[in-house]
């Protein structure tokens, strides 16, 4: 594409994006989400925390409402387990966190606990008292010491989200807060983002009726935010995002493409169903494969993608220091 093609497309997507934020119902609890951001940025980048690295970690995915008073949705898939166990690693290797999750969807820490019925992890002691019951009780001590230091210490936040409209307008609210972290500030978005949606206006407001046929509906596609971040939102910022396909054939060549098109710094390749034992670190340079070992306990594969990610990070955020300092 020429350079006249290029700023054609560049309006078109700034319409679109445009169109998208002026008609998304807005956020309900928008100062209360401002407040916590701003409180949690300005405690990791002062003081001792001056050159402390900030992650935005999503994770789990986003709904596509049918209607207004949303009785039906569209759903994307993902159980928010690869965002939960990142954030671990990433608290573990020194980075803040701010962890921008699905309701209802996986927790950091909370991985040995049995989902359901989580009732069984507790019983009655002979008093009137509760306690944990064995087989939990040292995964239950686990999770609430490595959560409570975490939160207590101001190193994670936590910002919930359900519809495609929640997501999209708080990931645009931390990534320009992040913006004054510049390098330092870096990008996971492991979140499977709904690829269309019904634009707020021409959504029916109540429950649509059935009983007169099919259902013609038109969903539109969702902007491209990706770009946006990369170039307008938080430009100086480390940028790592996710592509899932369910034909191996097609992965590396889908993830190359995304590489380019959207900017980023790194996209991590990986199969639905081979994706908790291996996925592709692609980068401008090199393919990095990554495999969790089976036979080692808790091995995860999460464990290996943040280790080669804290490397990559540091010697971005050292060159572009290195360039600054030149300058
Ligand atoms: C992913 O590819 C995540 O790794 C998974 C994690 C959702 C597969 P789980 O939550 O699974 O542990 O169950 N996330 C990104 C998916 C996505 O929607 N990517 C878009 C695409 O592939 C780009 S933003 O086109």
């Amino acid at each position: 594409m020429d350079v006249h093609g290029q700023q054609k497309a560049q309006e078109a997507l700034d319409v679109e994006i445009k169109s998208f934020f002026d008609s998304a119902p807005p956020l309900r609890n928008i100062e209360n989400v401002s407040e916590d951001l701003k409180k949690f940025i300005e405690m990791n980048s002062s003081g001792t925390r001056s050159a402390r690295k900030v992650v935005c970690v999503t994770s789990g995915g986003t709904t596509v409402p049918l209607e207004q008073k949303c009785v039906r949705y569209i759903d994307n898939f993902s159980s928010g387990h690869r965002g939960a166990a990142s954030t671990e690693y990433f608290l573990k290797a020194g980075y803040s966190v701010i962890f921008l999750y699905r309701k209802g969807t996986c927790q950091p820490y909370c991985s040995l606990l049995p989902d359901y019925p989580f009732l069984e992890c507790f019983e009655f002691t002979h008093g009137s008292g509760i306690q944990v019951r064995q087989p939990y009780s040292e995964a239950v001590k686990w999770a609430i010491s490595e959560h409570h230091a975490a939160v207590a210490d101001g190193t994670l936040l936590k910002l919930p989200f359900t519809t495609i409209f929640e997501y999209l307008q708080i990931l645009h609210m931390v990534a320009t807060s992040l913006r004054s972290l510049g390098p330092y500030a870096l990008f996971y978005l492991a979140a499977a983002v709904s690829d269309f949606y019904v634009p707020w206006e021409s959504m029916a407001e109540h429950k649509i009726q059935s009983g007169s046929g099919p259902l013609d509906m038109r969903l539109v596609q969702v902007p491209k935010m990706l770009s946006v971040l990369r170039s307008e939102w938080a430009p100086t910022a480390y940028c790592i995002s996710f592509k899932l396909e369910t034909d191996v054939k097609i992965l590396l060549e889908k993830a190359n493409a995304a590489l380019k098109k959207y900017k980023m710094h790194m996209v991590i390749a990986n199969e639905l169903l081979t994706r908790k034992e291996e996925v592709t670190l692609v980068t401008d340079n090199e393919n990095i494969h990554v495999r969790r070992d089976p036979k080692q306990v808790g091995n995860e594969v999460e464990k290996h993608i943040i280790e080669h990610i804290v490397e990559k990070h540091s010697t971005y955020v050292d060159d572009l220091d290195q360039k600054v300092s030149r300058d």
